[in-house]
């Protein structure tokens, strides 16, 4: 298929800069190329810019304006990629997400078929700027996406994704405030205790199915720190015990096998804090898995 490179140098959804840097170590990394091996056509769209917004002052909230001028350029670079091949954001910072999800929420309406999201994340990223803590727009856009208030001044959300359609894998860093909201939803929660428990397949393995059964679109949102830090160091918000690069792997290929991904965000890597690019060299090999690489074919398993 046609992978669409997008550059997002989102750096507005914290304070830690770096990220800007993501994209251009992605592509140094050999994104491009490891696609290419794979069959696939590359088109990089290179990097995109905000909209034109508001300066930001010094407020509670980081940067406001400037992730909502991201918000609006992304929104519209999803919907613009989409019918044409599987759109990967090159982040950039989770606030990014504001954007290429609600993006995808649209293009899914358009034609008729549900979104479904993989959340794969230390954090649950469900905040809204009333209930950050930090103040990080970062940590809000699952918020933003299922429709929750609090976002005056972003862009509206006519087709909020449904919370049963959402699955977070990952989890170890959840705010009270989070916490408790999120205790009430029906979002898919996974956090680390459940995949040392369970393992990755079989939690995935449901979402999967649920994915496939609803004929949906899946977008697929990869934070550097949903990785343990030991092999994924190039991240503002490490969090220990992590998933290793094996339950990485595995999730790429099982996503790869559903043929369900219709877009991917590899979002949060922060260049300047990286080790000879080891943590971008990481994501390019994920990336190629949930595109294809693998060692051996395996019988196809059917998720409908
Ligand atoms: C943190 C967000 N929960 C906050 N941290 C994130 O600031 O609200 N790191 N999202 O990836
Ligand atoms: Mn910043
Ligand atoms: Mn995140
Ligand atoms: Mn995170």
């Amino acid at each position: 298929q046609t992978c669409i490179l997008i550059g997002a140098p989102v750096d507005s959804g914290k304070r830690r800069d770096g990220c800007l840097m993501g994209p251009d170590a992605l592509r140094t990394a050999g994104l491009a190329r490891a696609l290419g091996d794979l069959g696939h056509r590359v088109e990089d769209r290179g990097n995109l810019a905000p909209a034109p917004h508001a300066p930001d002052g010094d407020g509670p909230l980081h940067q406001p304006n400037r992730t909502i001028g991201w918000t609006q350029t992304l929104g519209t670079a999803a919907q613009e990629a989409l019918p044409n091949g599987l759109p990967i954001f090159l982040g950039g910072d989770h606030a990014l997400s504001l954007g290429s999800v609600a993006g995808a929420a649209e293009h899914a309406a358009r034609v008729g078929r549900p979104l479904f999201v993989l959340w794969l994340d230390a954090h649950s990223d469900y905040h809204t700027p009333e209930t950050s803590g930090s103040g990080n727009l970062h940590g809000t856009p699952l918020g933003y996406v299922t429709g929750r208030a609090g976002f005056d001044g972003f862009p509206p959300v006519p087709n909020p994704v449904p919370q049963e359609n959402i699955c977070i894998m990952g989890l170890r860093s959840v705010d009270r405030a989070e916490r408790e909201a999120l205790q009430t939803t029906r979002i898919r929660l996974h956090d680390m205790r459940d995949i040392d428990e369970n393992g990755i397949a079989r939690p995935l393995t449901a979402f999967l199915d649920a994915v496939a059964r609803a004929g949906g679109m899946l977008h697929v949102s990869l934070d550097v720190d949903f990785l343990d830090p030991a092999v994924a160091p190039a991240v503002g918000t490490t969090v220990p015990g992590g998933a290793t690069v094996r339950e990485g792997h595995l999730a790429m290929e099982m996503i790869c096998d559903s043929g369900l991904m219709t877009s991917l965000d590899l979002v949060e890597l922060n260049p300047f804090l990286d080790e000879r690019g080891r943590t971008a060299q990481l994501l390019v090999d994920l990336a190629a898995s949930a595109l294809g690489r693998r060692v051996f074919d395996r019988p196809t398993r059917a998720f409908d």
